[in-house]
């Protein structure tokens, strides 16, 4: 699972430089040459644990799941991170590497204050020649946040036009409250419950204002998000509203539910909602509000995510 919430701030190079030489400054030592030694391992100590904190904080983007590689690649761009992380990792070794040679320079004779000035001089250059990367890192890091936590339990996608009765059933059906997230690229938002078939937990996102319009109309964004959901879904639930009280005519609703088909590889189950106020039955039908049919429509979804009870 991919935790966002944890990448740590990530400091400009005016700060990152005020950090670690700040905390050199404040070193002592006996002599001179002791004392610049001193400050020189405190600023490598800082840089390195810097560093290391900030690459380490990140995943390993390959091996991600496809829903975060692609969710990423829209909002930040997967490259950029890598691009900044490698950056980061060149500073690293670049500052580690001067350090070194300092210190064998102060040990060897040279005079400290020059080294040392020379060494900051040195540092602080390469810092800055990363500040735009540490920014994007830290800009990044606020967007990356905002992705929701998904588990890879069996996702069960809701789709259908608005007012169809999609938010309905999820609340019905999850026995927690649905959390909501954003998508961290566009205004939409997801709305993603948890319930259980049979003690297997099954994962159910609504996902308003992606699936409930004919997709071939969509902007690019929202294709990529519709993109998103086709590697996350392993089953689509496509609700037809027939009684029109969301405001769709059902030819409509049908035109949608055989674009969904086609974009996605997963089986759609097609069911009615309101059945407490219509009688139409040549589709699954179940009502949020009485509960009626809600069990059937499980028992499909079972069937088409070919969930076994067995176990
Ligand atoms: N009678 C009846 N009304 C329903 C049912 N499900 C949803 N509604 C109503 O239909 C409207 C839209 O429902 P909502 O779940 O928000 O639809 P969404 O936009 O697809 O998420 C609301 O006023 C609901 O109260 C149902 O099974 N029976
Ligand atoms: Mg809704």
């Amino acid at each position: 699972m991919f935790e966002a919430k944890k990448l740590p701030t990530v400091l400009t190079a005016e700060e990152l430089l005020d950090k670690a030489f700040g905390r050199a400054s404040k070193v002592a030592g006996r002599t001179k040459k002791e004392k610049t030694i001193n400050k020189l391992s405190t600023v490598s100590n800082v840089l390195r644990d810097y560093f290391n904190k900030i690459i380490k904080s990140h995943p390993s983007y390959d091996n991600l799941p496809e829903f975060y590689k692609e969710m990423i690649d829209v909002a930040v761009g997967l490259r950029k991170i890598k691009k900044a992380l490698a950056a980061l990792d060149w500073a690293n070794s670049m500052t580690q590497k001067i350090i070194t040679k300092s210190i064998r320079d102060v040990k060897t004779g040279k005079n400290p204050e020059q080294v040392l000035k020379s060494a900051y001089g040195r540092i602080a250059s390469i810092i800055e020649q990363i500040d735009p990367e540490l920014r994007f890192l830290n800009e990044a890091k606020k967007i990356l946040r905002e992705i929701p936590s998904l588990t890879d339990d069996p996702t069960l996608v809701v789709a259908g036009y608005p007012n169809v009765g999609k938010s309905s059933f999820v609340s019905r059906i999850s026995s927690v409250k649905p959390e909501i997230a954003s998508y961290p690229f566009t205004t939409k938002k997801i709305y993603v419950g948890y319930t259980e078939i049979d003690g297997i937990r099954i994962q159910v996102i609504d996902t308003p204002g992606l699936l409930d319009r004919p997709i071939h109309k969509r902007n690019e964004i929202e294709k990529r998000a519709i993109l998103c959901l086709k590697h996350l879904s392993n089953c689509i639930l496509f609700i037809i509203d027939p009684t029109e009280t969301c405001g769709y005519p059902i030819e409509n609703q049908l035109s949608l539910l055989e674009e969904v088909k086609e974009n996605f590889e997963v089986p759609v189950i097609a069911a009615y909602s309101k059945a407490d106020m219509h009688d139409k039955r040549d589709l699954p039908a179940f009502s949020s509000v009485t509960g009626e049919g809600i069990d059937e429509i499980l028992k499909i979804v079972k069937e088409k995510m070919g969930i076994s009870s067995r176990r």
